[in-house]
């Protein structure tokens, strides 16, 4: 029985490592253990908690914000799931600024999932503010090239100078997200009668966001200001803001206010025509 719960001995960290060596790396780091399992709890409990939440929604759109963002939780649990157990982690030798490089445990599956959880994100945060079709499409598109570039970004050994430059790209796109969410989206949502939960959910999500970025930099990945660890527990903490708190305020408001976002113009999303 023992042999089956105990974790194998950790080794040295190189870029060679197996699946099962990267995994008794993590098992023996209690704090980075647990920097993903509390997620894992967490998600799953939001799981649940929205499904129960959404027992009654009826109106169409209400339900499409329901199933949006409880696919949130859903590839979070993935997420997690795929980093404790070793899969979506590598050990790869990241060149600094200044000269030098070292072997660091990379958690590359954050950068691959958020590819499709963000996009949700963004979904449920245009399908409340009644947007229409070519800004939610451009909101989307632009995510998605986010965080494949940011996962380029971290991937890259070959160059520092190129490492960074994918950063910049990924940073592009980004800028172009915050400009949806902060002036194309409030406009849709003073037509759709939704601006107040839009401005609470939209400052919620920009500020978090925006320390994503600033995670890496300082990261691990990035300056190694911070170590492995606290990189992923800064990951960690801003995911619980960024997706089980603004899905709970979210579908809370939702569920409370079907009758809103039932009036909210049907052909907004099905014509690619201007919302305003
Ligand atoms: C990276 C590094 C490259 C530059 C930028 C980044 C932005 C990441 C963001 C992530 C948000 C993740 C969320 C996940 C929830 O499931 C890829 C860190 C701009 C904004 C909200």
């Amino acid at each position: 029985m023992a042999a089956l719960t105990a974790a194998p001995p950790a080794v040295a960290l190189t870029t060679d490592l197996t699946q099962s060596e990267l995994f008794a790396q993590i098992a023996g780091n209690t704090s980075l253990s647990a920097s993903f399992w509390v997620n894992i709890a967490l998600a799953g409990l939001a799981i649940l908690l929205f499904v129960y939440m959404g027992r009654n929604v009826s109106d169409s759109r209400a339900q499409l914000i329901f199933v949006a963002t409880m696919m949130v939780p859903l590839v979070s649990i993935s997420s997690y799931t795929g980093l404790v157990s070793g899969l979506t982690v590598g050990v790869i030798n990241v060149p600094y600024p200044g000269g030098g490089s070292e072997d660091v445990l990379i958690m590359w599956g954050r950068y691959l999932t958020w590819a499709l959880s963000t996009p949700m994100i963004l979904i449920a945060l245009g399908l409340l503010a009644g947007t229409n079709l070519t800004k939610l499409f451009t909101a989307v598109v632009m995510d998605i090239g986010m965080c494949i570039t940011g996962l380029a970004a971290a991937l890259t050994t070959s160059s520092l100078l190129l490492r960074w430059f994918w950063y910049l790209i990924s940073c592009a796109f980004f800028v172009a997200v915050i400009y949806i969410l902060l002036v194309e989206w409030p406009k849709d949502a003073q037509a759709a009668g939704t601006a107040e939960i839009f401005s609470t959910l939209k400052t919620l999500t920009v500020t978090l966001w925006l320390a994503y970025p600033v995670v890496w930099a300082v990261g691990s990945e990035g300056l190694a200001v911070l170590g492995t660890t606290q990189t992923s527990w800064a990951y960690s903490l801003l995911d619980v803001g960024a997706k089980y708190i603004f899905a709970y305020l979210l579908l809370r408001w939702v569920a409370a206010n079907q009758n809103v976002i039932g009036s909210i113009a049907g052909g907004s999303l099905g014509a690619v025509s201007s919302a305003d």
